[in-house]
């Protein structure tokens, strides 16, 4: 196991997965937080997921989960129709298309760091997967609109949303990765923003895990995560270690993966 080759540098693993939400992007609260509240004005309700109230309401993952919390828990006053699965898929549609024109817009630009990585690992040969919580179209809008058109085809592997009975923190998208990549745990490095993600993935047996904090998520919990940074970083803009270490890398590059792989598995 263990493969990918360029130049000669041969890595201890064969692909990333990475997660989308505050991971490739800092999609959740200028992005995602600001579609839901225009989905809810459309709908003519008078919801508003204010930057600290959605930052608790984050704790559940996927929208259409999100909005059933909230109305269960926060609004319990409210009249729901009768076919509520039928209301919240329709506010989540709206919702999605709102999100869409945002990122055709140009809203949402990928974390730094985040395109350097993903050219270096496509040179490298080593293969590029996605294990993430939200809807698949937004997925691939947001890899067109990074500036790299074909970004999407880089992805062997697209596991988003509905696809899973359970969404993170169940591993059950990182498993589907996984088995679509047609690898085993060992041979792969994941790439996280939140506690719920983390659990996902260790759940997973995904050890190599590299954390990558985002605005709403830097105080949370990573125990297990091997590296705890907050952005992967560019040359000349080193990224602040929160836990681990860059093995000598000034950024976050397939050498300090490598390395962080090796620390995760040791000999195990
Ligand atoms: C992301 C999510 C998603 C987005 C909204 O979690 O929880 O629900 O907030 O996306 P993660 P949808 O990054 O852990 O995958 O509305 O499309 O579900
Ligand atoms: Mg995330």
């Amino acid at each position: 196991m263990g493969g990918a080759l360029a130049g000669g540098q041969m890595y201890g693993f064969d692909a990333l997965i990475f997660d989308v939400d505050g991971t490739l992007a800092d999609t959740e609260r200028d992005g995602h937080r600001p579609a839901f509240n225009a989905a809810f004005a459309e709908a003519g309700l008078d919801w508003e997921w204010t930057v600290p109230t959605y930052g608790e309401l984050l704790a559940v993952t996927g929208g259409k989960e999100r909005i059933r919390y909230f109305i269960e828990r926060w609004r319990p006053d409210f009249p729901a129709p009768a076919d509520l699965d039928a209301f919240i898929a329709d506010l989540h549609r709206r919702k999605t298309a709102h999100y869409l024109a945002m990122l055709r817009g140009g809203a949402i630009p990928l974390r730094p760091g985040v395109l350097r990585l993903l050219r270096e690992a496509r040179a490298a040969g080593v293969r590029l997967a996605i294990a993430t919580t939200t809807t698949p179209e937004n997925v691939v809008t947001l890899l067109e609109c990074s500036g790299e058109p074909a970004l999407p085809d880089w992805f062997e592997v697209i596991a988003a949303g509905d696809i899973v009975p359970a969404k993170k923190p169940a591993p059950d998208i990182f498993l589907l990765a996984l088995d679509r990549l047609r690898l085993p745990p060992r041979a792969c490095v994941a790439v996280e923003d939140s506690d719920n993600g983390v659990r996902s993935a260790l759940g997973a047996d995904l050890r190599a895990l590299l954390v990558t904090v985002s605005s709403y998520t830097k105080d949370q919990d990573f125990d297990g995560a091997t590296l705890v940074v907050d952005g992967l970083g560019e040359p000349g803009q080193p990224p602040t270690v929160l836990a681990g270490d860059l093995a000598g890398s000034g950024l976050v590059d397939l050498a300090a993966l490598d390395a962080l792989h090796r620390q995760a598995w040791g000999d195990a």
